[in-house]
């Protein structure tokens, strides 16, 4: 474990990308502001329908995108490590899914794999690939979790407890999920990108301890070096810890632990989100967690053309200029 882990103990700074449909909407639909402080949820608070939200994916053509630019600002940043949405609880594969045909490439026909050329970019600058991946939500799946408007006879959260009875063969409908699409999903991912450094689940909460061995499963399998973070369920099944979003408020029970941050309020991409972080803030962020022995990881949210807007690059570099400085 020691010599697995060796690389994120040693990296201490890395970045978050959430990016996807969500990102070109930027919390607006139809003219309207949607409430929710996560832009990337706007689909369930705007209790948008699947085939409305699909419909508007569809349209996404990020033709700034330039695996290169991230990357080299991550660089600048002085992380040594990015992790990037692959699929978010949308259910919107941002890489050429060969599962599924709701992707980037298949349903909004861009032409090439954004995470093929950021796998590329990231071996190029020496920088750790990581893969965010919503394996417990799916608002898109009709068997998943999370999404009742369209389909209302979902399983929920609560459905999943170990002694859990199949009601209405929820549980065999939720597994028909995974089946077909999340560990298929999780397969491509962990074998068409090269060495992933972490494979970053999201809501474990959500899922049974023996849904949870099938994933760990698979990435140790396919990937034996690849690391894990706390959310594909539990401590239990992970390699090392995440504490509360965007806070450090208590001491985490695992000894290896990574702490995220957004630059604003959203992850994603939101027009009227200025509630940006001076950078003062942002450095004391990142001396605190790591002082008290954490990994931080500080989000940016590129907007649905794949350009960075300026105040996070700003930001970015200004953490960079003091790192490098501070030496
Ligand atoms: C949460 C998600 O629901 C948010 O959208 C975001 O991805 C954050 C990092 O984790 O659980």
């Amino acid at each position: 474990f020691d010599r697995r882990i060796a690389w994120w103990r040693a990296a201490r700074f890395g970045i978050f990308v959430h990016w996807g449909p969500y990102s070109m909407l930027g919390g607006m639909w139809k003219g309207k502001r949607v409430e929710a402080n996560y832009a990337e949820h706007i689909q369930l608070r705007g209790k948008i329908p699947v085939a409305e939200y699909a419909e508007a994916a569809a349209g996404m053509k990020p033709d700034a995108f330039d695996a290169y630019e991230w990357v080299s600002l991550a660089k600048r940043a002085g992380a040594k490590y990015m992790i990037v949405t692959a699929k978010h609880h949308d259910g919107f594969a941002m890489y050429d899914s060969k599962v599924s045909d709701y992707s980037i490439t298949r349903h909004a026909h861009f032409p090439s794999d954004p995470l093929k050329a950021l796998a590329a970019a990231c071996e190029a600058e020496g920088i750790r690939l990581g893969i965010y991946y919503s394996h417990a939500m799916d608002w898109h799946h009709p068997d998943s979790q999370g999404n009742t408007l369209d389909y209302p006879d979902n399983v929920g959260a609560w459905d999943l407890l170990e002694d859990w009875v199949d009601d209405d063969g929820k549980r065999t409908r939720f597994e028909r999920y995974l089946q077909e699409k999340a560990l298929p999903q999780v397969e491509e991912l962990l074998t068409g990108y090269g060495p992933i450094g972490v494979m970053w689940f999201d809501c474990g909460h959500k899922i049974s301890d023996e849904h949870a061995e099938w994933f760990r499963d698979r990435v140790r399998r396919l990937q034996p070096d690849c690391l894990i973070n706390k959310r594909l369920r539990d401590e239990r099944f992970a390699d090392y810890g995440n504490p509360h979003d965007n806070q450090l408020r208590f001491r985490p029970v695992q000894p290896d632990w990574e702490s995220i941050h957004t630059l604003n309020d959203s992850w994603g991409f939101r027009y009227d989100d200025d509630n940006w972080k001076s950078p003062d803030e942002l450095i004391e962020q990142l001396l605190r967690v790591v002082s008290a022995g954490g990994n931080l990881v500080l989000n940016i949210g590129p907007m649905g053309s794949g350009a960075i807007d300026d105040t996070s690059r700003r930001l970015l570099e200004t953490v960079g200029r003091f790192l490098e400085y501070s030496g």
